[in-house]
C-alpha cells in the first residue's frame, strides 16, 4: 500500500473523543469540553467513571476503548485524582487529565495527583478547572487534526476568531 493511500485512509477515519469524569459533580467543569467539541464538530461521548467507586467499570471501559475506536480520552477528576493515571495504565490511547477544583484544596490536590505521574505511564495535564477543561478539548482536537484536515481548518478558524476578539485598547 502506498504512503499516499495510507494517509488518505487515515484522513477518512472518524475520530471520537471520550470524555470521562469521576463524579456527577465534575460535570459542571467537564461540560465545557462538550461545548468546544460542538463548535469544532468533533464526535464525542461522555461518561461517569470513578476509579475508586466503580473500579470494574473503569477497567472494562479502558480495556474496550481501542475497540470502541476512541482516539483521545479526556479524564476529569478531583481530590486524590487517580482516574486519568489508572485509565492511562490500561490503554495506550493518549489521556489528558483535567484537575477538578476541589473544595478543600482548590484543585491543587487534583493537579499534583494528575501531573506527578511516575515515569512509564504519561498523562497530559492541563490547568485546574474550567480553563483546563477547555484546553483539554482544544489539545485533543489538535492531536486529532494531525490526521483530519477538516478539523485542522476548524481549529484554525477558531484561533482566528479568538485573535480578532481581543480588543487593541482597553476601555
Ligand atoms: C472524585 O471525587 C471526583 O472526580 C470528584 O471531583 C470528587 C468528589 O466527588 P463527589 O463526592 O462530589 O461525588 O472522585
Amino acid at each position: 500500500m502506498t504512503v499516499h493511500l495510507l494517509s488518505l485512509m487515515q484522513s477518512k477515519k472518524i475520530h471520537k473523543v471520550s470524555i470521562v469524569m469521576g463524579s456527577q459533580s465534575d460535570f459542571k467543569t467537564m461540560k465545557l469540553c462538550q461545548k468546544v467539541f460542538k463548535i469544532l464538530k468533533v464526535k464525542f461521548e461522555t461518561k461517569i467513571i470513578s476509579a475508586h467507586r466503580t473500579p470494574n467499570r473503569m477497567y472494562d471501559y479502558a480495556k474496550r476503548a481501542e475497540k470502541n475506536k476512541i482516539s483521545v480520552i479526556i479524564a476529569g477528576a478531583g481530590g486524590s485524582a487517580h482516574l486519568p493515571g489508572m485509565i492511562a495504565s490500561l490503554t495506550t490511547i493518549p489521556v489528558i487529565g483535567v484537575p477538578i477544583e476541589s473544595k478543600k484544596l482548590k484543585g491543587l490536590d487534583s493537579l499534583l495527583s494528575i501531573a506527578q505521574m511516575p515515569k512509564g505511564i504519561p498523562v497530559g495535564t492541563v490547568a485546574i478547572g474550567e480553563d483546563g477543561a477547555i484546553n483539554a478539548a482544544l489539545l485533543a482536537a489538535s492531536i486529532i487534526s494531525l490526521s483530519d484536515e477538516k478539523l485542522k481548518i476548524n481549529l484554525n478558524k477558531w484561533r482566528i476568531k479568538q485573535s480578532s476578539s481581543v480588543k487593541k485598547k482597553p476601555k
